[in-house]
């Protein structure tokens, strides 16, 4: 209990010379958790599951580094019980912050109130959770991803115009209940909606990932000799499928359009070479922003509830352009 108290009263010193001095101060203690002078976020990372996720943990990993903030990060393998693992042990050692992209929408209400429970504050970064209870988190810090599937959605419509025979589209789809696979899902639905001509003949998930999405498109293939247009919610599983269609004597970009969503660089590569026709893009690089949240929810401040990632488009062209310079 005494032992208690005394880091009670540390914690408060060390807080009072923050305030004095800025958040910057970094690198110091982290003897038990929240108790040092560098603030320590706890990050449940989804998984590694595609080019775009690379990005995102090495944006989030130097932000942190750069912020003076001690980064605790877990890998969740794409399973929802090993985040709600991680964040159980976030709240055990006390962290000041929890981070997390949550891999589907829902059930994340129990776990989330233990944190609120703790007096820890959780922001969301890149994927939404469905709870009624917004306060639950702080802030949510991402793409719009409806308008994302709209974006994919209005290319199609604008290639297309001219054509009056069935369009036939085939979709592979994120992983099954994430935000990024409901939301594209629907944006690109509500565009193409308009016009009867546009038919998605079959859907279906590829898990975000390129070994999925090849297997997947090998199935589409198989089952379907007339498939115009296919439209994948990452590149990854894209970059897979134009494995299947190469495999099956077909040319990707001609003989089967392709757009895709993110724009990591092994996709912007294959839109120059032609092989995808169109990318929209979905930034990884939420790091900075992240860690700005990050301190200002630690030090009380308010924040805005949804803070909306800027993005951009790119046709083949503007691809061969963007490539020399692109990042990740
Ligand atoms: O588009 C995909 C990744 O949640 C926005 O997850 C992210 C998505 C991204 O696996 O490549």
């Amino acid at each position: 209990m005494l032992k208690r108290i005394s880091m009670l009263v540390v914690a408060g010193l060390a807080a009072a010379t923050l305030a004095g001095c800025g958040s910057e101060s970094g690198g110091g203690s982290e003897a038990g958790g929240g108790g040092g002078d560098a603030i320590v976020m706890g990050f449940s990372q989804v998984g590694a599951e595609s080019g775009w996720r690379t990005a995102n943990t090495k944006s989030v990993q130097d932000s942190a580094k750069e912020a003076g903030i001690t980064l605790k990060f877990s890998d969740a393998q794409q399973k929802q019980e090993n985040q709600i693992k991680a964040i159980r042990s976030y709240i055990q050692q006390k962290v000041d912050v929890i981070a997390f992209s949550p891999v589907v929408e829902s059930g994340w209400d129990t776990v989330l109130k233990e944190a609120q429970g703790a007096n820890i504050p959780v922001i969301l970064t890149d994927r939404a959770v469905d709870s009624a209870d917004t306060s639950l988190y702080k802030t949510f810090l991402g793409s719009d991803f409806v308008e994302e599937g709209k974006k994919a959605g209005q290319w199609l419509v604008e290639e297309y115009k001219d054509a009056s025979d069935t369009v036939n589209i085939v979709e592979l789809q994120g992983t099954t209940g994430s935000a990024p696979a409901n939301d594209r899902k629907s944006g690109f639905a509500e565009v193409i909606g308009a016009d009867p001509k546009f038919k998605i003949i079959a859907s279906q998930t590829g898990d975000f990932t390129r070994a999925k999405g090849k297997e997947v498109m090998e199935a589409f293939l198989k089952a379907h000799p007339d498939i115009d247009v296919l439209y994948a919610h990452n590149d990854d599983m894209g970059l897979g499928a134009i494995e299947a269609i190469e495999g099956a004597g077909k040319v990707p970009g001609k003989d089967i359009k392709i757009i895709t969503v993110d724009a990591v660089k092994d996709g912007m590569q294959a839109l120059a070479d032609g092989k995808i026709n169109y990318i929209v893009e979905c930034s990884p690089l939420l790091g900075p922003q992240l860690m700005d949240l990050a301190k200002k929810v630690v030090a009380g401040e308010s924040v805005p509830a949804r803070v909306v990632t800027e993005e951009t488009t790119f046709t083949q062209e503007q691809a061969k352009e963007a490539l020399p310079s692109r990042q990740y």
